[in-house]
């Protein structure tokens, strides 16, 4: 290699940024699929309007939730849990968008995941000041299977953890179209994100949506 052909590559935008075991950032990997996506987003929140739920303890989330797909994970006093019926309207969850299911599909296993088919997508509304406190995903049936996680809209800070509560927390910066998926070794570590600060998105305005696709059933 010359200097100048070390210089083109330490240009080139790395596009795969594992995170330790079991979990790998693809930057930008959505965005081939970002005009059906977003229509399928607007479709989704027009049947299953985005909802703030309340915690087992009584606090209102500042994040704002809806579902797609057979099951969608719901919170309410008695507790957390995945359902076939969205409360608010007491009908099925809408069904799993085919740009959605391609992408997961398609991201799952370029991560090292093949053969993951996802039964349940939780669309996530951040606001600016919106956060997600550090916690782990432990509702789904099999904990071996993966989780596909897509970032559209204003940029977060994703706050990444250990195994453990009080492990270090690592910070991974994730603008639109990221995707991250986890799953082996990293399945069960704690994660949130910060508070989100004020931005503008040209498709999105001033929110960021959060997508994350699971086998829960
Ligand atoms: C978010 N994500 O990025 C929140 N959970 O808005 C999650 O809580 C999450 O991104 C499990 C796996 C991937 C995730
Ligand atoms: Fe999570």
């Amino acid at each position: 290699m010359t200097t100048a052909d070390l210089f083109a590559a330490s240009q080139t935008p790395r596009r795969d940024e594992p995170l330790g075991d079991g979990a790998m950032v693809l930057r930008g990997f959505a965005l081939a699929e970002e005009a059906p996506l977003l229509q399928a987003v607007a479709a989704i929140a027009a049947q299953a309007p985005f909802r703030h739920l309340v915690t087992p303890g009584g606090l209102r989330m500042s994040v704002a939730m809806t579902n797609a797909g057979p099951l969608g994970w719901v919170s309410d006093h008695r507790g957390y849990r995945y359902d076939p019926i969205d409360p608010d309207s007491g009908r099925p969850w809408p069904p799993l968008p085919p740009a959605f299911m391609r992408l997961a599909v398609a991201a799952a296993a370029r991560a090292g995941f093949p053969g993951f088919v996802p039964d349940a997508c939780l669309l996530n509304r951040y606001e600016p000041g919106s956060r997600l406190s550090l916690h782990q995903d432990r509702d789904e049936r099999d904990l071996g299977l993966p989780i596909v996680s897509v970032s559209l809209g204003i940029p977060a800070m994703f706050r990444f953890g250990g195994l453990r509560r009080t492990d270090p927390v690592q910070r991974v910066p994730l603008v639109h179209g990221d995707v991250v998926v986890w799953g082996g070794a990293a399945r069960l570590r704690f994660h949130g994100v910060l508070p989100l600060k004020p931005n503008h998105h040209e498709a999105l305005g001033e929110c960021r949506i959060n997508l994350t696709f699971r086998k829960a059933g």
